[in-house]
């Protein structure tokens, strides 16, 4: 097994490639894959490149074969996932390698999918191709964190994105419902905040916030249009409104409201009329929704990852629960003063980020707002 110098630049430039499918082709994971020939000396080409296209239409590295044709004869594959083994919605890609020819498979990491695990691997050896495993493995966990946390945890990877202003507010008590809450942050970082969306599977609130707020929760970036991730509303009594602009929109863009069996059955019907999903789960010894059962509820309908956005209620259930994989935390230069909300409920942000199971991962600046993100280790 040998490590060539380009194997890296190869797998990160598959890795960026997958990146950008991610959010739209849950259950599958975005997988990335590059055809390289060497030609004489040391040039490299690449000759094909592929994405996960939507469920059902192609894996990565028939799209790459597909595009390289006869010039996959003798290349390098480099793919951020192992080549699945399965004939699922498509043949197996470790046997169109095979068959396309190729001398080299250049692995990211291995698929846990229990159809796969290894086989892949397997069969490229099995039919005498080079097969390395683990070139980028760092991108390439973090790109397939989301399906893995769903195929080895039973549930997505969860982030929670929150603005705080500089006194360590998130919004004002007792604002009126509909009434606009203080905007905490400035365009750049609005538009990091879509991008985020468009790269989750779901986005979920707790109904709180969609009483308080009535947001919309889609993505609107220019040219980002139609990438609006599943709208999930926790809503153990079934009380969001059928005006909201959630449910107004859900024709649209889905939304899936996770209930217990507290709510009111003809209300659901209404909201099942208006295009809702609803989901039914069993509520805690209190009445709530525990937020591992609900995780679970997502997973089983095929969702890898979720980015909470709101409100403090929900981010300290997912907190005290332990279920918090990532923070995106972005300081807000402006101060709202008397009557703020704490991002977390009872707790506070700094017992939250001392906690040790956190370590930071990054920081920087959008505009006028610091981010910071933690990561859950
Ligand atoms: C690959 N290349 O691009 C992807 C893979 O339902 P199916 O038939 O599409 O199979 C989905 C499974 O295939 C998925 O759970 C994962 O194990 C693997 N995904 N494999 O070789 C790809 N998306
Ligand atoms: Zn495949």
């Amino acid at each position: 097994m040998t490590y060539r110098a380009d194997d890296r630049r190869f797998m990160l430039a598959a890795a960026r490639l997958a990146r950008r499918g991610l959010g739209r082709v849950w259950p599958n994971p975005s997988v990335g894959a590059l055809v390289v020939r060497q030609e004489g000396g040391a040039k490299s080409i690449v000759v094909g490149r592929g994405v996960t296209g939507l469920p059902g239409t192609g894996h990565a590295e028939a799209r790459a074969l597909a595009q390289a044709g006869e010039l996959a004869r003798g290349a390098t594959c480099y793919v951020t996932l192992e080549p699945c083994s399965h004939f699922g919605r498509t043949p197996p890609c470790s046997l169109a390698l095979v068959e396309a020819g190729v001398g080299r498979v250049v692995i990211g990491i291995a698929d846990p999918n229990p159809r796969v695990s290894g086989r892949g691997i397997t069969i490229l050896r099995e039919a005498g191709i080079e097969v390395v495993v683990g070139v980028g493995r760092d991108v390439c966990e973090d790109l397939h964190a989301g399906f893995v946390s769903r195929i080895s945890r039973h549930r997505p990877l969860v982030s929670l994105k929150m603005a705080v202003s500089a006194d360590g507010g998130i919004g004002r008590r007792g604002a009126e419902p509909g009434q606009e809450q203080i905007h905490l942050t400035g365009a750049m970082t609005n538009a990091h905040v879509h991008a985020m969306r468009a790269g989750s599977d779901a986005i979920l609130i707790g109904v709180g916030t969609a009483l308080a707020d009535d947001p919309s929760l889609t993505c609107r970036l220019p040219g980002m249009k139609g990438r609006s991730p599943i709208r999930v509303v926790l809503d153990s009594k079934g009380r969001l409104p059928l005006i909201s602009n959630l449910v107004k929109t859900a024709a649209d863009v889905p939304v899936w409201l996770v209930t217990t069996p507290q709510s009111d059955p003809n209300y659901l019907e209404q909201l099942i009329a208006a295009g809702v999903l609803v989901i039914k789960v069993p509520q805690d010894a209190v009445g709530n929704i525990d937020p591992g059962v609900a995780l679970a509820a997502l997973s089983a309908r095929g969702i890898t990852s979720v980015l909470v956005e709101g409100g403090a209620k929900v981010a300290a259930s997912f907190e005290q629960a332990g279920l918090l994989d990532r923070l995106h935390l972005i300081r807000s230069a402006k101060v709202i003063g008397e009557g703020r909300l704490g991002p977390f409920d009872e707790i506070s942000l700094e017992s939250v980020l001392n906690d040790p199971s956190y370590a930071r991962h990054g920081e920087g600046q959008w505009g006028s707002d610091r981010f910071e993100i933690y990561r859950r280790i």
